[in-house]
């Protein structure tokens, strides 16, 4: 489809009209995860938003290890790539040398969730000034479909071919409720990418953790709950389903704390300052 391009063009009389646009900063690359993956609607999202805040320029992100590992190839601001589950330890390096800037994780359930428990619980009790996205897909989809914390209970994955048992494995870890109770948080929420209205929430929601950050708040979080259709043996339509039904029953969506810029902008881990010269304050905006 040909878009308006000038302005002769867009006063044409039924001369197609432009409603979206790829943001800059989402690179202009096709990428390598599988079809119906939730990833590229979660970068998307973050794309979006540094946009709307004018924060691409002032922005270092922590890539994971897992499926998103190559998030610095799609989204064209400032990486650093972190050993897996050790991405909250290195936001909190570059936090202390670049207090000016501002900071983004991005992490899988198994990287953040499993191998990485120490390391975000430590910031988030800290309450540092990150923003921190967490992508629960409930397997390891990088390495095979194994089972992780978040793996839901009778879910078949290649290391639970029988469906997870409680008394064998345990029980799903709701792990952003856990760190939602530690004061250093300051925003802790859980959005779907399941369909369009949902995505239009959970935006609202990254959106509302990054305005903490530039205002100064402390650790600020947002679960996306996403799909793996390969690692579930679903279609990316059931997986979508699926996404709707049990998942969401087991991880209920919506804002878990908010506990405001100005509580937490007094108390622990924010000593690196409040909203910082570089970074734009934006004020916030009500839920889409
Ligand atoms: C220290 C270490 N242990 C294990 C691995 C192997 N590994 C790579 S990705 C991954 C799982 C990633 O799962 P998740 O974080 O949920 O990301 P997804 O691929 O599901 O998006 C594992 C176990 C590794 N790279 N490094
Ligand atoms: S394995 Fe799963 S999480 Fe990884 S790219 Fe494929 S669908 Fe996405
Ligand atoms: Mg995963």
């Amino acid at each position: 489809m040909t878009l308006n391009r000038s302005p002769e063009l867009a006063t044409r009389p039924g001369a197609p009209r432009l409603i979206y646009r790829k943001p800059d900063v989402l690179a202009d690359r096709s990428t390598h995860y599988c079809p119906g993956c939730g990833h590229g609607i979660v970068h998307r999202l973050l794309a979006e938003v540094m946009t709307e805040l004018d924060l691409p320029a002032h922005t270092i992100a922590v890539a994971p290890v897992g499926c998103a590992v190559f998030a610095y190839d799609y989204l064209n601001v400032d990486f650093v790539e972190a050993p897996h589950g050790r991405a909250p330890a290195v936001a909190t390096g570059i936090r202390r040398v670049r207090p000016e800037a501002f900071v983004l994780t991005y992490q899988g359930d198994g990287d953040l969730a499993a191998i990485g428990t120490a390391e975000i619980v430590h910031a988030a009790a800290r309450g540092e000034r990150i923003t921190a996205i967490f992508v629960n897909n409930g397997i390891y989809g990088m390495t095979g479909g194994q089972m992780a914390p978040t793996t839901l209970l009778g879910q078949k994955t290649t290391s639970s071919p029988s469906g997870r048992d409680a008394a064998l494995m345990g029980y799903p870890i709701r792990i952003t409720e856990m760190l939602a109770q530690l004061p250093g948080v300051t925003y802790a929420a859980r959005g779907s990418i399941a369909d369009a209205p949902l995505i239009g929430k959970l935006k609202a929601m990254i959106k509302r953790a990054c305005l903490v950050q530039i205002e100064g708040g402390g650790f600020a979080l947002v679960e996306a709950l996403s799909n793996c259709p390969v690692g579930w043996g679903m279609t990316p339509q059931e997986s979508l389903e699926h996404l709707k039904g049990p998942v969401v029953e087991a991880y209920p969506l919506g804002v878990i704390v908010d506990r405001g810029v100005a509580v937490a902008a007094s108390g622990a881990g924010t000593a690196a300052g409040g909203p910082s010269a570089a970074v734009p304050v934006v004020a916030a905006e009500p839920e889409a």
